[in-house]
């Protein structure tokens, strides 16, 4: 069973967060904590799926939604021609905290030294 998180309440807008994109199916908001000039998190709305490793096939499609919108909005802010970092998280060895999956945008610096 999916347990919401925090993320749950930042897409009822139940607590403060700064979104910079969203459509009916994915919300990009900026990271309360940002490891980079620009860091973004993109997140399904619509299901609770708590780490890639618990992804169907069939929510597979939904992970290409989320780099299409990290793509899009970095390619609207400009960012795209430098380039940019997008980081998944995985469970306890790489760091994950939050059980809803997330895409991090990292972008806006060289970012040999910036890690999420
Ligand atoms: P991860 O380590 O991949 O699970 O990253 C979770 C990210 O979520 C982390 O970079 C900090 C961010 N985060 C946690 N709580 C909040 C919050 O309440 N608001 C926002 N905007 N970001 C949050």
């Amino acid at each position: 069973m999916s347990q919401e998180t925090i993320f749950s309440k930042i897409i009822r807008r139940e607590i403060p967060a700064t979104i910079v994109y969203e459509d009916e199916e994915v919300l990009g908001f900026e990271d309360i904590a940002p490891k980079a000039p620009v860091h973004v998190l993109f997140i399904p709305k619509n299901v609770i799926i708590p780490t890639l490793d618990d992804l169907t096939a069939g929510q597979a499609p939904l992970v290409g939604k989320l780099a299409l919108a990290a793509a899009n909005y970095a390619r609207q802010q400009g960012l795209a021609e430098d380039g940019y970092r997008i980081v998944m998280n995985c469970r306890e060895h790489a760091g994950q905290t939050v059980f809803h999956i997330h895409m991090h945008l990292l972008a806006g610096a060289a970012l040999g030294d910036f890690g999420v």
